[in-house]
């Protein structure tokens, strides 16, 4: 069945969604639209609420990053059977992008006033990262440096969050945490998302 991820050309939602795409050995089209494009009105209205990601796959398709991502996960291993493990996963993903829309990124990202992005980025180091990372750092080691049980879904998200937080903030969220900081390692350097990682174009928030 062909399988089709549409997002822009960027990391975002759709990154964590490729990189187990790759380590799943899922062949896929891997639709990228320009953002300064955006909107395509063709595409905008085929979007069943606008927005993407979309996963298609045959004649079915699906939106919603999470759900998108949870999906994939099923097929690929990084999904566990046990309802009550897969719950503690889902709290995971949720509370990672919580950590993200709760930075405010598009208030960031729009802020034309240099002050007030530097009191944005001071909030984010200062207390915001600490407060949700120190947490995920304490869930990560109590469990030999997963979310769950073995390598999951949850974990590829938080991959997925430090790095567009990273590339939207100039900075590495993860630094001082050492289990968050291997687990962003080991996904890395994972067969297939390695080999996708050092062939794919770098990434860039710059709006043309
Ligand atoms: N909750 C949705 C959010 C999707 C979303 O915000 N997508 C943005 C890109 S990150 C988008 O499509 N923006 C273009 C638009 O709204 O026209 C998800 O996780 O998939």
């Amino acid at each position: 069945m062909a399988k089709k991820l549409s997002y822009f050309n960027g990391n975002g939602f759709a990154e964590p969604i490729r990189y187990m795409l790759h380590y799943g050995g899922q062949k896929f089209e891997d639709v990228r639209y320009d953002h300064s494009k955006w909107p395509i009105a063709s595409v905008k209205e085929s979007l069943p609420f606008g927005q993407m990601p979309l996963y298609e796959e045959g004649d079915r398709s699906l939106h919603q990053s999470l759900a998108i991502a949870r999906y994939i996960a099923s097929q690929t291993g990084l999904l566990p059977s046990d309802p009550w493990k897969q719950a503690i996963l889902d709290a995971a993903a949720l509370t990672l992008y919580d950590f993200y829309t709760k930075s405010k990124p598009y208030d960031f990202l729009t802020e034309n006033d240099q002050s007030k992005k530097d009191a944005h980025l001071k909030h984010l180091m200062e207390e915001h990262v600490p407060y949700f990372f120190s947490r995920f750092e304490k869930q990560l080691k109590a469990n030999n440096g997963h979310f769950g049980t073995k390598l999951s879904w949850a974990d590829f998200i938080l991959v997925g969050i430090v790095e567009v937080a990273n590339l939207l903030y100039n900075t590495s969220v993860e630094k001082g945490y050492p289990t968050i900081e291997a687990l962003l390692e080991e996904i890395r350097t994972l067969p297939n998302v390695k080999e996708y990682i050092a062939a794919r174009e770098p990434y860039s928030f710059a709006r043309k």
